[in-house]
C-alpha cells in the first residue's frame, strides 16, 4: 500500500452535468474532511466516519476563506472494496472545468498529490486487485468504437485473456518442472514426463489465442477500407451509401473526388474507416494528379480495397489500368485483400469485363447499385468475410493490444524452440532455457513477470483520473 494520498479530476474535461474529482490513499477522508461541509449550519464532517459506499450532500469550501465553493456529493469508499484497494473519496461536482479545478487545487492544498496518467489503475494493479491484462481492458473499454469492441474488453477486464492462458501456463509448468527435476535428481526418482507430448499442448493453446488475437485487432483497432476505382464509377456515391450520409461530392462528372475523404462505419461490429479515393486515370489535371497519388497510398495503408467498376459501361482502359494497379498489390490469391463491385447494375447491362475478372480468380465479386441500395449487404458481407479470414483460422475474438501480441509471438517461439532442441537431443537443461523465456512471456501478459518499464509505458497511456 502506498503512503501518499493521489487526486485528479476522473470526468473529461469540458462542460458536463456532473463532474468528479477522485481520492485515492491513506489520507483521502482526511483530505476531504477539511474542505467538506454540511447541513444549513455548515457543520464539518469527518468524512471517514461516513458511511462507505453512500452519497452524502454538502458543500466544498475553501478552509482559508470559509467561501463556498461548488455543492456536491461526496461519497467515501472504505478499503478494500474499491477501485484500488485503498480508501477512496469521491467528490462529484458541478460538471464545470472551472469548479473542478479549483476543488482539485484544494485536494492537493490539503495534502493529496495530483495523480499521474492511469495511476488510480496502477494501484488497482500493484494492490492486487486487477492482473495486468485487466488493466490494459480498462483502457479497451474507454476506447471501445463499437458495442461488440466494447463487449469483448468487458470480458477481458473479467480475466478471460488470462483464463485462456491457464492452460499454455500449467503445460509450460509441467514440462518445466520435470525439467528441472531432471537436472538434479537421477531419472529413476522422479515420475516420467511425455516433456515433447506437454510442450505441444503448450503451443497449441498458445497458438489458439494468439489467432483469436488476430481477431480481436480487428475489432479493436478497426480497418481501412480504400474504395478504388476509374473516375465515375461510383466511388463516391458507395461512400455515401455505406455511410448512410451524402458526406462526399457526386456528380456525372469524371474527376469529381480530388482528395481522399475518411469517414468510420460500424462494419459488423468492426469499426472500419472509408477511404474515397480519386478515379485513377491519365490525367493532365495537376491538382488531379495529386489527388490520384493520393489514392496509391490510401492502398498502401488499406486491409481491403474495393474495387469499384462501371457495369452499364463497357471496359475502359482506365479500368484496366486500375486493375494492373491492384493486381500488382493485391494480386495473390490467398492474401483476401480485395472485393471487386460492379455498380450501377439498375442500369442496361453493358458489361463486358470478364478478360479483366480473369485476373482476380478467387476474389469476390458483387453486384449492386449505389442509386437503389440493392447489393449492399452481399458488399459488405463479402468485405466483412475478408477481414474475418485474414485474421485466420479462429472464430472467437480475443482482445489483445500489440504489446500482448508481441509477447504471445515470443512464448510461442520459445516453446517451438524447446520442442526442436529436444527432437535434436540437446541436453535437457539447456532445454529447459527456453520454456523458463515462453514462461516468462506468458507472465508479461499477466503481468507476473513485468518490469518496471513496461508498467510505465502502459499506464502513460491511460488518462489522468483513470
Ligand atoms: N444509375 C446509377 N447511377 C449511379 C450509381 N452510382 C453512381 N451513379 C452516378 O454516377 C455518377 C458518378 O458517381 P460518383 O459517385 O461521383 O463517382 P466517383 O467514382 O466517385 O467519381 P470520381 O470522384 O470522379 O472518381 C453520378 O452521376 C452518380 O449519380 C448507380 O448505382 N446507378
Ligand atoms: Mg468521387
Amino acid at each position: 500500500m502506498y503512503e501518499d494520498t493521489i487526486t485528479a479530476i476522473a470526468t473529461p474535461v469540458g462542460e458536463g452535468g456532473i463532474g468528479i474529482i477522485r481520492l485515492s490513499g491513506p489520507e483521502a477522508a482526511r483530505v476531504v474532511s477539511s474542505l467538506f461541509r454540511r447541513g444549513r449550519r455548515m457543520h464539518g464532517v469527518e468524512v471517514d466516519q461516513l458511511e462507505s459506499h453512500r452519497l452524502y450532500y454538502g458543500h466544498i469550501v475553501n478552509p482559508k476563506t470559509d467561501q463556498i465553493v461548488d455543492e456536491v456529493m461526496v461519497a467515501r469508499m472504505a478499503a478494500p472494496r474499491t477501485y484500488t484497494r485503498e480508501d477512496v473519496v469521491e467528490i462529484s461536482c458541478h460538471g464545470g472545468p472551472v469548479p473542478l479545478r479549483e476543488v482539485l487545487k484544494l485536494t492537493i492544498d490539503a495534502g493529496a498529490r495530483e495523480a499521474e496518467a492511469g495511476e488510480f489503475t496502477l494501484r488497482a494493479f500493484l494492490n492486487g486487485r486487477i492482473d495486468l491484462s485487466q488493466a490494459e481492458a480498462v483502457m479497451s473499454v474507454v476506447s471501445a468504437q463499437t458495442s461488440e469492441s466494447l463487449e469483448m474488453a468487458v470480458n477481458e477486464l473479467r480475466g478471460r485473456l488470462t483464463g485462456r492462458l491457464t492452460p499454455a501456463r500449467e503445460a509450460l509448468l509441467e514440462a518445466l518442472a520435470f525439467l528441472d527435476a531432471a537436472a538434479d535428481f537421477p531419472e529413476d526418482e522422479i515420475p516420467p514426463t511425455d516433456v515433447p507430448e506437454v510442450l505441444g499442448r503448450a503451443e497449441t493453446h498458445l497458438k489458439d489465442v494468439l489467432d483469436s488475437s488476430q481477431l480481436g485487432l480487428l475489432y479493436r483497432e478497426g480497418v481501412q477500407i480504400a474504395i478504388v476505382g476509374r473516375p465515375n464509377v461510383g466511388k463516391s456515391s458507395l461512400m455515401n451509401t455505406m455511410l448512410r450520409s451524402d458526406r462526399a461530392i457526386v456528380t456525372e462528372i469524371a474527376g469529381t473526388t480530388r482528395d481522399v475523404i475518411t469517414e468510420t462505419i460500424n462494419l459488423r461490429g468492426i469499426p472500419a474507416t472509408l477511404l474515397d479515393t480519386a478515379g485513377i486515370a491519365e490525367t493532365e489535371d495537376v491538382v488531379e494528379r495529386i489527388g490520384i497519388d493520393r489514392s496509391r497510398q490510401a492502398l498502401d495503408t488499406a486491409g481491403v480495397a474495393i474495387f469499384v467498376l462501371d457495369g452499364s459501361q463497357p471496359l475502359a482502359d482506365a479500368d484496366r489500368q486500375v486493375g494492373q494497379l491492384l493486381a500488382d498489390r493485391f494480386g495473390s490469391a490467398d492474401d483476401r485483400r480485395l472485393v471487386i463491385a460492379i455498380n450501377k447494375r439498375d442500369l442496361p447491362d453493358r458489361f463486358d469485363h470478364h478478360e479483366l475478372l480473369d485476373q482476380f480468380d478467387d476474389t469476390p465479386v458483387v453486384e449492386l447499385s449505389t442509386m437503389s441500395g440493392d447489393g449492399l449487404d452481399e458488399l459488405e458481407d463479402a468485405v466483412y468475410e475478408c477481414l474475418v479470414a485474414q485474421a485466420g483460422e479462429a472464430r472467437e475474438p480475443a482482445m489483445v493490444n500489440l504489446r500482448q501480441q508481441q509477447a504471445l509471438g515470443r512464448a510461442l517461439e520459445h516453446v517451438q524452440a524447446a520442442r526442436q532442441a529436444l527432437d535434436d537431443g540437446v541436453p535437457q537443461d539447456l532445454v529447459a532455457v527456453d520454456v523458463r523465456s515462453a514462461m516468462l512471456a506468458v507472465g508479461e501478459i499477466t503481468g507476473e513477470q513485468v518490469s518496471e518499464s513496461i508498467l510505465t509505458e502502459i499506464f502513460s497511456r491511460f488518462c489522468i483520473g483513470k
